[in-house]
């Protein structure tokens, strides 16, 4: 590709070898200083620990740590259904107990500020744990809450929590309505304008909102109101020609609405969305491999007369069990989600980087597991894409209705890296997986994680939505990862590719960066699309990867790695800065390799960084959380990261980019 003076691509150059020459890269780069010696040494007794922790099933999966309000929501569940355990109760508290900081609260992510919803849930489940009120702890954290507003100023999914224990009023919370379920996929606020783990949780809400349960609940929580006497202060509507007034004006009709429903229509409409929900319910009894769909589901299907032996309650329960973690100190903490097919594509394409053949045991038996993993039906997708082809790979073992862009990318590209003994079982399953990926594609040309032109301005205004994001439209990171496997398939000239490129170029922050949506944060975001577009042809010296460059190297950090905390996402002056990780030291120099710096002391001061970091074992150590669920809201330490992504970086700058002999040398 030709460089422009307008940053538009220009042209794309074909690639030079067949996609499937999966040795192809560069010549290892003629300097062999004590840089390229340590990197050499780390990179290998990196190769050595992730082969030893690789599943005899051939996956890989790291722990995926999120925060305690899915262990409170856990413990707040089973008091719900009347099935919770002392054994349970104790070993959650003690894992509660255990994340509780000096100053009482509870935070989302690792040294970040308490955080409101999350400290009440923690507080009420260590309560139902069996820590009195009065305890050190317990004083420490009701203080704190009644100090931010109490559980009045907390969020709606926590205030769910407390009514179904009386400890809220429901009618003090927006309403959601079964009837939604109704709604043509072209009206506004159907449930195929939210993101599907959205949708996958209002669907069963809006049976919890239409039923209201109120069980016994074993204390009351007094002490977490900021004024007792009056726990719920009413707040002034926003303006009625404000979005915002216009919804709540609309929620207060829904509140009218609720209590002259009429009672077929309401009973048609949650038993349609049982039906949906029933539908959706994965071989393995979750729902999306996700939590909050299974604990809203299991709650609704209940509320409808589902008891707790009926198979479909059972094996939602069962589900919820295979997310815990038990502890050797006995604590036990809930993921809210698994990532071994994302852990293992990931893991598979850093040895790979870092010089296992694309015959190794160890990468075949991965690749055979993902071929494993491929999804062959349609899933929610399909509403907007009804003639397209199912193909591609979801994030967790089980989630055929959900598959994701990201992963199938992800995938496509670690696949791209081995050789297997069926290789025709292999091109099928690349080739239907970036069919699905190119049908995927948005309008704008840039790709969501699970749904195409999933877009509307809507759902982001309704009162509910105070949490997260509900909407998934294009990211920079999952449009990179989807351009590079197309540039690694010999498309980086079809105009879908081209359309993709224009759309990462368009998104280019004014600094150069690229902002990252599920992954922290600018960083991640520049770490996925530099490396995209130089393999769709770009050359290095293109202004937008020149851009880049200066970016990331402005902000490398002192000691030689680079960082960006998690209040980036807040805070302006957090942009690029942070404590260095591993990952995204990483994603640094994979970037910056990419875009032709490998010779340049940057790149040798990050290299430096990351065989300096090392274990002895061989693997890294990252506290810090570098993955987003929903950029602030709810973040994630994907404990695999801190491996892989420093192996493929420490690989690459050993062994040469990727596919290398095809890109362009500047
Ligand atoms: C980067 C990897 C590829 N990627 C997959 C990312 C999956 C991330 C885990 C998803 O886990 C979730 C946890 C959630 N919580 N709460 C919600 C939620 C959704 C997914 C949630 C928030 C608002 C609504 C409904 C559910 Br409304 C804890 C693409």
């Amino acid at each position: 590709m030709t460089a422009t003076t307008d940053g538009s691509p220009g042209a794309i150059e074909p690639r030079a070898t067949a996609a499937s020459d999966t040795t192809a890269t560069a010549a290892p780069p003629p300097v062999r200083g004590p840089v390229h010696e340590a990197a050499e040494g780390a990179a290998a007794r990196s190769v050595g620990y992730l082969l030893d922790i690789q599943d005899a099933q051939g996956w890989w999966k790291g722990d995926l740590e999120t925060n305690v309000t899915m262990d409170a929501e856990d413990l707040l569940l089973r008091q719900f259904l009347g099935i919770l355990d002392e054994r349970t109760a104790q070993a959650a508290g003690r894992f509660i107990r255990g994340e509780q900081r000096a100053d009482g609260t509870w935070a989302t992510f690792f040294e970040g500020p308490g955080e409101l919803s999350t400290t009440v849930e923690a507080y009420v489940a260590l309560r139902l744990a069996g820590d009195a009120p009065d305890a050190p702890h317990m004083a420490l954290a009701s203080g704190w809450i009644r100090e931010n507003g109490g559980v009045a100023a907390s969020r709606v999914f926590t205030r769910i929590w407390l009514a179904l224990f009386g400890w809220w009023k429901w009618e003090d919370l927006p309403e959601l309505p079964p009837e939604i379920i109704f709604l043509p996929k072209w009206v506004p606020l159907n449930i195929y304008d939210f993101g599907c783990w959205a949708r996958q949780t209002i669907v069963p809400l809006t049976v919890v909102s239409a039923k209201r349960p109120v069980r016994p609940a074993p204390f009351a929580l007094n002490e977490l109101h900021s004024d007792p006497a009056n726990p719920n202060p009413v707040k002034p509507l926003a303006p009625m020609a404000s979005w915002s007034g216009a919804f709540q004006r609309l929620d207060k009709a829904l509140h009218v609405y609720h209590r002259f429903a009429p009672r077929r229509l309401r009973r048609t409409a949650m038993n349609a969305a049982a039906r949906w929900i029933i539908e959706r319910q994965e071989n393995d009894g979750c729902w999306g491999g996700i939590q909050p769909p299974a604990v809203y589901s299991v709650i609704a299907l209940h509320l409808l007369g589902y008891d707790i032996d009926h198979p479909v309650m059972r094996a939602g329960l069962e589900s919820l069990d295979r997310f815990a973690i038990w502890r050797e100190d006995g604590a036990r903490m809930i993921e809210a989600c698994q990532s071994p097919v994302w852990d293992t594509c990931l893991a598979t394409i850093a040895l790979a980087d870092a010089g296992l053949s694309p015959d190794h045991p160890a990468l075949v038996k991965a690749a055979e597991w993902m071929l494993g993993e491929e999804i062959d039906r349609p899933g929610d997708w399909s509403v907007r894409r009804p003639g397209l082809a199912p193909g591609g790979w979801a994030f967790e073992f089980h989630n055929d209705n959900y598959p994701d862009i990201d992963d199938t990318a992800e995938v496509a590209l670690a696949l791209r890296r081995v050789r297997v003994p069926d290789s025709g079982r292999l091109e099928g399953a690349i080739a239907r997986g970036v069919r699905w990926n190119l049908g995927m594609q948005s309008r704008g040309g840039g790709w969501g994680a699970f749904d195409a032109d999933n877009t509307s301005g809507f759902p982001n205004r309704l009162p509910f939505c105070d949490f997260g994001e509900v909407i998934d439209p294009p990211s920079a990171d999952v449009t990179a990862h989807v351009v590079e496997m197309l540039a690694v398939e010999g498309l980086a000239h079809d105009p879908r590719t081209r359309r993709g490129i224009e759309w990462l170029l368009a998104e280019q922050e004014a600094n150069g960066a690229w902002f990252g949506r599920w992954g922290v944060n600018y960083i991640y975001g520049t770490g996925s699309v530099v490396p995209a577009l130089t393999a769709a042809g770009l050359r290095t010296s293109h202004p937008a990867i020149r851009r880049a460059v200066a970016w990331l190297e402005s902000v490398q950090n002192e000691d030689g790695g680079w960082g960006e905390d998690l209040r980036s996402y807040k805070q302006q002056e957090w942009v690029g800065h942070g404590v260095s990780t591993a990952s995204q030291t990483a994603w640094a120099l994979l970037a910056l390799l990419a875009a032709g710096e490998r010779d340049n002391k940057p790149v040798e001061r990050g290299v430096s960084w990351l065989a300096g970091a090392q274990g002895e074992d061989g693997s890294w150590d990252e506290p810090y959380f570098t993955g987003t669920g929903f950029p602030w809201d709810f973040s994630i330490n994907y404990h695999l990261y801190r491996q892989v992504f420093p192996l493929t970086a420490l690989g690459r700058y050993v062994h040469g980019e990727p596919f290398a002999a095809t890109r362009r040398a500047d």
